[in-house]
């Protein structure tokens, strides 16, 4: 067995929820912060067959889109404020990123 951790974007995660659990597969919807942005997403965890890796990956590829959304930087610490313009910058945010685990042992009581 196998845990596949799958960092989202919020759009994406009801979708992508139905997608997994119409195909029988069973999922963990954690809410998550991503370091860089700060903002909110979604970490998916999902315990699955060996054989079945391939298959959850893929969907979870053909349902997360990238995004670019814009991101205002701070003003640099110890830097001259009054003369400091806060230009937006792009960022591609991407459509998962996905962690495959190895699950040393699984139960249910
Ligand atoms: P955030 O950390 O908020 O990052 C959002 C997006 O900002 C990233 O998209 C990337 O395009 C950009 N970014 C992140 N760190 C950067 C840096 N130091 N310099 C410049 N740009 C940077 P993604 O790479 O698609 O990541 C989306 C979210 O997935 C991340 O949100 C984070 O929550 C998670 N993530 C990505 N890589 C991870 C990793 N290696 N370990 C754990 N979580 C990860």
């Amino acid at each position: 067995m196998k845990l596949v951790v799958a960092v989202v974007q919020d759009k994406d995660a009801p979708k992508l929820l139905q997608v997994l659990v119409d195909k029988d597969y069973r999922a963990t919807k954690l809410a998550s912060t991503g370091g860089f942005l700060k903002e909110g997403n979604t970490t998916l965890l999902l315990g699955v067959a060996d054989d079945a890796v391939d298959d959850v990956v893929g969907l979870i590829k053909a349902t997360c889109k990238s995004r670019d959304q814009l991101v205002t930087p701070l003003t640099p610490v110890g830097g001259p404020v009054d003369s400091y313009v806060p230009y937006p910058v792009e960022v591609l945010v991407g459509g998962a990123t996905i962690f495959v685990l190895s699950v040393e042992r699984h139960e249910k009581a």
